[in-house]
Formats: C-alpha cells, sequence, structure tokens
C-alpha cells in the first residue's frame, strides 16, 4: 500500500485498527482464540509436548490458509461494500439522515438483496432511534455481527455417516453453476477418506457434460456410472443405484441436467430422478445439493428460490467465490431462504472446495488485511 493510499483508505481503515483494541470479542480475535482454545484442547491429550505444538501448527495453518483464501476470493466483493460504505459515511460525526440514506444506497446495491439490505438498514435505524449506535463506526461492527449471525443459521457442513447403504448425493443446479466439478471435488474428498465412492453421470443431455464427468473419475480413480447418448437420465441413475446397493458403494454422487432440450420441463425431470433413486432406498437420497454460481448476484436468490419450491433441497454448495464481487448474496440466501449452506467453491481445482465456515466468512467480508489487500 503507497502511502497515498493509506492516506486515503478512511473510515473503515481506521475502524479495523480501532476495532481490534476496543472490542476484542470481534472476529479477528475471536478466531485466534478458538483456535488456541483448539490447540489448548489438543495439547491435553497425552501427546509429548512437541507433537502437539506440530499439530497445533498444522491445524493453525490449515484455518489461516482458508481464511486467506476466503479473504482473496472476496477481495472485489469487500472493496465494494466496505468502500461504499467508507464513501457513505465518511467524515460523519454523526449519524443523520444523508448517512442513513447513504447506507441504505450502499446496502440494495451490495447484492445481499432487497429484503435483507431493508432488514439490515433497519435494525441499525432502530439501533439510531434508541441511541445505541451514536456514532458512524460502530454501525460497521454491529452489520458484520448480524452478517455472522444470518450466516451461522446457516452453517451445516455435510456429514456422511457411516451407514451400512449407500449415502446419495443429488446434485442441481443450471448450467454452468459448477455441479459437475463440485461432484468430482466431493468425489476426490470422500476418496481421501477411503471411501467407496461413485459418480452418475445423470446429464445425460450433453455428451461433454457425461464426457467431463468420466475425465474427472479417471482422475480421482473413482468409479463413474454412464448410460448411453442421450439415454433417459432415470433410467440411468436406476441403473446405478442398483448397482450401489448390491455392490456396496457408500457415497453416490448424482449429476443432473440444469436445462433440457425435450418437452418436459426440468423440475418435472428432476423429480422424476429423484423418485427413481428413492424408490432404489426408501432413505435417499439423503441429501439433496443444490450449486449456486455467486456471481450470479441477485439471480442467485431467485434460482435457488425456484429450485427449492419444485424439489426441497437440503444443502447448497455456492461457487465461483474467487474473484466474484457478488459475494454479498450468500448473506441474502441465507436470509431469505435459511437453507443449510454445506460448500464453498474457491477455484476450479479439485482440492478448492471448503465446508461453509460463518465465521471465516463473516470475518473475510468486513476484514482489512493489509497484507491480502495490497498485492493489486
Ligand atoms: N473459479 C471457479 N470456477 C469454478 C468453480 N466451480 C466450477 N467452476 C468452473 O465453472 C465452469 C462450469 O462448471 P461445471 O462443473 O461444468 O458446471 P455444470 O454445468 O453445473 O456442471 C467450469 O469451467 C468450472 O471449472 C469455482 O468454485 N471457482
Ligand atoms: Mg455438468
Amino acid at each position: 500500500m503507497t502511502e497515498e493510499t493509506k492516506k486515503k483508505s478512511g473510515f473503515f481503515s481506521r475502524l479495523f485498527g480501532k476495532d481490534r483494541l476496543e472490542e476484542p470479542e470481534q472476529q479477528p480475535e475471536a478466531f485466534e482464540q478458538k483456535s488456541e482454545e483448539a490447540a489448548a484442547e489438543s495439547l491435553e491429550i497425552e501427546e509429548p509436548v512437541e507433537e502437539s505444538s506440530e499439530s497445533i501448527e498444522t491445524e493453525l495453518d490449515e484455518s489461516q490458509e482458508n481464511l486467506a483464501r476466503l479473504q482473496t476470493g472476496l477481495k472485489k466483493t469487500r472493496k465494494g461494500f466496505l468502500k461504499s460504505l467508507d464513501e457513505a459515511l465518511l467524515g460523519k460525526r454523526e449519524l443523520d439522515e444523508e448517512a442513513i440514506s447513504g447506507l441504505e444506497e450502499v446496502l440494495v446495491r451490495a447484492d445481499v438483496g432487497v429484503k435483507t439490505a431493508y432488514e439490515l438498514l433497519d435494525s441499525v435505524s432502530d439501533r439510531v432511534k434508541r441511541k445505541e449506535l451514536n456514532d458512524p463506526e460502530k454501525i460497521l461492527s454491529h452489520l458484520r455481527e448480524l452478517v455472522r449471525e444470518t450466516l451461522l443459521k446457516v452453517e451445516a457442513p455435510l456429514r456422511v455417516g457411516y451407514g451400512s447403504e449407500p449415502f446419495v448425493i443429488m446434485v442441481l443446479g443450471v448450467n454452468g453453476s459448477g455441479k459437475t466439478t463440485t461432484i468430482a471435488k466431493i468425489a476426490a474428498r470422500q476418496k481421501l477418506a477411503s471411501r467407496k465412492v461413485m459418480m452418475v453421470a445423470g446429464d445425460t443431455f450433453r455428451a461433454a457434460a457425461v464426457e467431463q464427468l468420466s475425465i474427472w473419475g479417471e482422475r480421482i480413480g473413482c468409479d463413474v456410472i454412464r448410460g448411453k447418448e442421450k439415454a433417459d437420465p432415470s433410467s440411468v441413475v436406476f441403473e446405478a443405484m442398483d448397482k450401489a446397493v448390491k455392490e456396496d458403494y457408500e457415497v453416490v454422487l448424482i449429476d443432473t441436467a440444469g436445462r433440457l432440450h425435450t418437452r418436459v420441463p426440468l423440475m418435472e425431470e428432476l423429480k422424476k430422478v429423484s423418485r427413481t433413486i428413492t424408490r432404489k432406498l426408501a432413505s435417499a437420497p439423503q441429501e439433496t445439493l443444490l450449486v449456486i454460481d455467486s456471481s450470479m448476484g441477485q439471480n442467485a436468490i431467485l434460482q435457488a428460490r425456484t429450485f427449492n419450491e419444485a424439489i426441497p433441497v437440503t444443502g447448497l454448495a455456492l461457487t465461483k467465490l474467487d474473484g466474484t464481487a457478488k459475494g454479498g448474496v450468500i448473506i441474502g440466501i441465507s436470509n431469505e431462504l435459511g437453507i443449510p449452506i454445506r460448500y464453498v467453491g474457491i477455484g476450479e481445482k479439485i482440492d478448492d472446495l471448503r465446508d461453509f465456515n460463518a465465521r471465516q466468512f463473516a470475518q473475510a467480508l468486513f476484514s482489512k488485511d493489509e497484507g491480502i489487500d495490497s498485492f493489486d
């Protein structure tokens, strides 16, 4: 950061510095403390001290690496959001009408969706009226807390249990949202956990989609079930489920079409696939995972709603959080739909999938890390 940008960075930069001193319970400290607590806990297990500190370091390294990746990914979102907030409130000693309407504009433009924007604004205005927020600097702390609370309600990583039956994950989403890639990423994680994994090429309408899954299958070393070209997706799924049950597969990941070139509406086709799965195994699909491209902005909220109304979705994977300016959409989706968020996609590579972590997300969204922000 140059001297000039340092000077210009204004209100929020000062705020971040100040926050750390005044409010130790805020994000960065809470996060570090937790890791230290975890570290202290592992110290109590009768491991030799040296080994324990190694594992502490690994744990911290992983958390920090995850946070750093998220911070980098959310850089554009953060910059747009914080910069606008900075501008709306810069130089304001008090919260007046003008500051509130500036804040309104920023929130409405922040891709959180209009409903959520006004809920956040109402919460701020109420507190201003009650004189609880009498200082612009406190607005950010309050917003950050609201975002964190909203996200914590939907933080629910997917845990694939060790049951006697296959754990079936049916994956939905529009074309290009990242379904096939996300399936491959999940499969790779499950393979690492030594599970017997099958991927099913249920997006039979695009030859390239079937091919793409097969290539991933080869790379990961994971079985891929595919039907004949343009086969009925339900028939492919039926055969795959049959094999999965007979041959004791532990995890079955089912890819589906995101758009159809037939007269059957997409949602009807997907319902049929879901029924086919259940017919073969009454407890399945244990997870109906909707993949949403977070760079779609507010459209993503609409998409999630449409899918969820047709087929009850049990979890979300939000992809392409690396490099989007529209990451705020996660807040809107969480607030409006309340569907558990399982994963976030932070890149195209096989290990670029993370369990959703609300605290880290809120921290990354509101953080001002000089080290990370300075490399543009
Ligand atoms: N940058 C980035 N790209 C992603 C992510 N997930 C998927 N993609 C890319 O998005 C494109 C569409 O993904 P694909 O899995 O084929 O989508 P599908 O049509 O829903 O199956 C591909 O180029 C993927 O590499 C992600 O988390 N980050
Ligand atoms: Mg696909």
